[in-house]
């Protein structure tokens, strides 16, 4: 049973997001995702979610490559997650290309895979304040 975890925001969900959650499950047998928080996305992405974060956290529940859904909160936590959840694979989108690298200490491999392009939740917002 290879297990994988990934973590993001994942707000206002669109295919790029789904593109990832299924290029991740793909590398594994069972999915984690860290969702973050509405604190740790305040305090420290300054990312104003839409949807809060139990509300974000049911829609990837509905997702055919999820598992398991935990809560982000800090920076810091994914060096624990990789223990306690047992993960072999970190995988993460190639904007955070190098990040975390220092989960391979954690004997974890570390995949950024490559973001789908023109989709983002900013440029969502962005196209629905034009109209
Ligand atoms: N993503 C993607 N293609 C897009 C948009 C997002 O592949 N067009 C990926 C991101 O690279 C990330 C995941 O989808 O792997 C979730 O994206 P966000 O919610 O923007 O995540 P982010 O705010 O980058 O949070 O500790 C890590 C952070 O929590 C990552």
């Amino acid at each position: 049973m290879k297990r994988v975890i990934t973590y993001g925001t994942f707000d206002l969900l669109h295919y790029g997001h789904i593109n990832l959650l299924r290029r991740a499950k793909a590398l594994g047998d069972y999915l984690v995702v860290a969702l973050s928080t509405d604190e740790f996305n305040w305090n420290m992405k300054q990312k104003k979610c839409y949807f809060p974060y139990e509300q974000r956290k049911e829609l990837l529940e509905a997702i055919r490559y999820v598992d398991l859904v935990i809560p982000e909160e800090n920076w810091e936590q994914k060096v624990t997650d990789v223990k306690e959840y047992h993960i072999d694979t970190f995988v993460i989108g190639d904007d955070w290309e190098g990040k975390f690298d220092f989960l391979k200490d954690e004997g974890v491999e570390v995949v950024y895979l490559p973001r789908t392009p023109e989709i983002s939740t900013t440029q969502i917002k962005n196209d629905l304040n034009r109209q």
